[in-house]
């Protein structure tokens, strides 16, 4: 369906909602102008993630990964949060329960005004240093070259690679959230990232009503109960400013 009909049924399930979950990804963020992972302009076209994200890579060539972050941080450092962004922390104003799950590691929804937020992914302004664990936030400088910590380990950014366990009280706590609520979004994700996307399953398996959100159909998208095509930036005020026209 385009998101110029939002169907009745949908609006009313929002409304009515006690738990509503938006879960988000990349494409959240597009409009803030930071690029996404897959797709056409996808930066795992130009780059390959096993060379970046993950933690071998990291051994091999830390000066390499360490840019690579510096590159991003710089880029999300410049970026604000769109309309999407502020429609979901003014979601959290007008129901009862509103929890985002991110997969982003941008800061956006926080820098947004949401609180109840878990990310699932890490969050790109904390660093930590692989031999001691201490953490470095914003005490890092942006250098070509990876960081050493005091005890002389390489600094590397706190975020999940591939073949890394998400860090478990974000991810038990979305788990709860996703398995208990009564509508479940699905924002600007393509849905191919697991464990995340499990939680999609998870919310439909315990009867949520599932609401999508994106440019294009994802792997997701055959069992959503509404599938809204178009930007998130769009959509989600329009959203928003029904749904309060309904509980007016
Ligand atoms: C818009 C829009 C607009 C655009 N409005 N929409 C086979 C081989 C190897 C591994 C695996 C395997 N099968 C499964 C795995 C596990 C692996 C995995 O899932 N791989 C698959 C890709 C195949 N998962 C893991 O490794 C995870 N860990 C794990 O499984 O641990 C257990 C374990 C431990 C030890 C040993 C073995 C297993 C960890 C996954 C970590 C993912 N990390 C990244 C990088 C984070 C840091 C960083 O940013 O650099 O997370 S990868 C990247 O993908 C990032 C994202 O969070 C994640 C999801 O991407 P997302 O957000 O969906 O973005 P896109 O680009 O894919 O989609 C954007 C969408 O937006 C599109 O649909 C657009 O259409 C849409 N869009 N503009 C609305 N304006």
């Amino acid at each position: 369906m385009s998101a110029e009909t939002i169907s009745k049924n949908t609006l009313e399930k929002i409304a009515s909602a006690k738990s509503v979950v938006f879960f988000t990804g990349a494409g959240m963020s597009a409009e803030s102008g930071i690029p996404v992972f897959r797709g056409k302009d996808g930066i795992w076209n130009k780059l390959k993630p096993e060379e970046l994200a993950n933690f071998d890579a990291f051994l091999k060539n830390p000066d390499l990964v360490w840019e690579w972050y510096n590159h991003r941080k710089q880029i999300i450092h410049e970026s604000v949060p769109n309309k999407g962004h502020f429609a979901i922390a003014e979601f959290e104003k007008i129901l009862p329960e509103v929890t985002v799950v991110t997969q982003n590691i941008d800061n956006l929804h926080k820098r947004a005004g949401s609180k109840n937020i878990y990310e699932l992914h890490g969050n790109i302004e904390r660093n930590f240093c692989i031999k001691c664990h201490t953490y470095y936030n914003e005490e890092i400088e942006l250098t070509d070259k990876a960081p050493r910590c005091k005890c002389g380990g390489l600094i590397r950014p706190d975020v999940v690679w591939f073949g890394e366990y998400l860090p478990q009280d974000q991810f038990i706590a979305s788990e709860n959230a996703s398995e208990n609520c009564d509508v479940f979004f699905i924002v600007g994700t393509s849905a191919v990232v697991f464990p995340a996307a499990s939680l999609i399953y998870a919310a439909k398996e315990k009867g949520a009503y599932l609401v999508e959100i994106n440019i294009e159909s994802t792997e997701a998208s055959r069992i959503m109960n509404e599938s809204l095509y178009g930007r998130a930036g769009d959509i989600l005020p329009k959203i928003l400013e029904e749904v309060k026209n309904k509980l007016a």
